[in-house]
């Protein structure tokens, strides 16, 4: 600990400072890829380019991109810089279809990720007092050890519940006297149901603090869940290429993500022409580890959509930029009769509306050329009177407010409490079915 307020001095470092230890440990990066992993080796070479060219931020422009596709093909260990003795940790991160994304972690590695974790739960005001309940996959996730080794390395109690057997996790939160609660928003959400359903309500559990990721979620569902259990909820963000969660953690202001820039080389770029946005302006998160010895990705697309938030410096005192919380990843977003959606957008619009359920599900058609869009909500129990006029009511209200924001017509299908699926990890809500037709 750095500081009653701080873990480390590195979150309130000059951002000079910042910007020149970027660039020192950009060139340990770049060096450690091209002479340890042919991959790299063969990729600068090609576009005719060595790591002591790169002399500047701007220069990074030059550096071909990696993709997830890349990470795949070198399965298991191709893009590994060290010895596969120095690595003493792999996780894997599985996409939609293929082999899954390997990366490893030497020891130095794992020291540093538990610090960048701890320094999120810090800065939220986990305190070794706490008890903290890790409710997210303990295997191959980096979410479960990720979170553990950190909140331990704090002095907090940990409790490594794990996912599943929910009621038996909202005993222990009582018997153990749980303050802290980390797992998926939609999961937090499921645990909510759960504990309504055996007659408690979540806010005499005593929690203090939430922290929810690893997939999109909006600021309508934090104000659900922070009423739903009378704590601060966090955003937290990270992917396993770049050591997991961690990259990115929202402070006690809630506005916008720290994403911890003496460890990763930040960069924004239009997804279509590749080329690096302006400034503050929307595009793909493109992260380069600046930290890495085991796995040193270079300019890695995250696939992740968001910006830079141009606010100057944070009350809370640290001086690493901030970015909106990620809007969706580029292959969630559907384009519907031309117009893009992203699954997050549905969501906060539907969070807004007090008649609507805490779960939804968006269903993607084609009738003949056309493309059809269907949300599938639950309403909540105190609206549900079973008179027409009503559901028609709420059904209109729904599709008012999606048109407002999505500028989209939408069918808007009320379905009973119950009928759409939960989730435990990350949530699946789009089911596009025009492929299948
Ligand atoms: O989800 C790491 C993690 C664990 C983050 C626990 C936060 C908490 P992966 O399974 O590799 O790693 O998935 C990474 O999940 O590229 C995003 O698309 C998405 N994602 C992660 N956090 C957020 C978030 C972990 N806060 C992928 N908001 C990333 C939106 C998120 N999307």
């Amino acid at each position: 600990m750095y500081s009653d307020k701080y873990w480390e001095k590195e979150e309130i470092m000059p951002l000079k400072e910042i910007e020149e230890l970027q660039m020192k440990r950009l060139r340990f990066t770049l060096k450690n890829a091209y002479e340890n992993v042919p991959f790299y080796h063969r990729k600068f070479r090609e576009a005719g380019i060595k790591p002591e060219d790169i002399k500047k931020r701007e220069d990074m422009a030059k550096v071909p991109l990696t993709v997830k596709e890349d990470l795949r093909e070198n399965y298991p260990f191709g893009l590994f810089a060290v010895d596969k003795k120095e690595i003493i940790r792999i996780h894997t991160s599985s996409g939609t279809s293929g082999k899954p994304k390997v990366v490893g972690y030497t020891r130095d590695d794992l020291e540093n990720w538990i610090n960048m974790v701890a320094r999120c739960l810090y800065m939220v005001g986990i305190r070794d007092h706490d008890v903290f309940q890790n409710m997210v996959s303990y295997t191959f996730f980096t979410g479960g050890l990720g979170f553990h080794y950190a909140a331990e390395r704090i002095g907090a109690m940990v409790v490594p519940s794990g996912t599943g057997q929910t009621e038996k996790q909202i005993q222990y939160m009582f018997d153990f006297g749980t303050t802290v609660i980390h797992a998926t928003p939609s999961y937090a959400m499921h645990i909510k149901e759960v504990a309504e359903g055996m007659g408690i309500d979540p806010r005499e559990i005593g929690l203090r603090i939430g922290c929810f990721g690893a997939e999109p979620w909006s600021d309508n569902t934090r104000k659900r869940l922070e009423d739903a259990y009378d704590i601060k909820a966090y955003d937290s963000y990270g992917l396993s290429e770049m050591n997991g969660p961690g990259v990115a953690f929202e402070c006690e202001e809630q506005y916008g993500l720290h994403i911890w820039a003496d460890h990763y080389f930040i960069e924004i770029i239009d997804p279509e022409t590749l080329e690096p946005v302006s400034d503050g302006e929307k595009g793909e998160l493109v992260l380069t580890p600046l930290t890495k010895q085991a796995l040193p990705l270079i300019r890695y697309r995250t696939g992740d959509i968001t910006y830079i938030l141009d606010e100057g410096k944070c009350s809370c005192g640290r001086t690493h930029p901030r970015i909106h919380r990620i809007l969706g990843r580029s292959d969630d977003m559907v384009v519907i009769r031309g117009i893009n959606v992203f699954p997050s957008q549905i969501e906060d619009v539907l969070m807004r509306i007090p008649e609507v359920g805490d779960h939804f599900q968006v269903l993607i058609t084609r009738n003949g050329s056309l493309d059809e869009i269907t949300v599938r909500v639950e309403m909540v129990d105190e609206v549900f009177t079973g008179e027409l006029s009503d559901f028609q009511r709420i059904q209109q209200k729904v599709q008012r407010e999606l048109y407002k924001e999505l500028n989209l017509r939408t069918n808007v299908e009320l379905v009973e409490k119950g009928t759409i699926e939960r989730f435990k990890l990350k949530s699946k809500r789009v089911i596009d079915m025009r492929d299948n037709l």
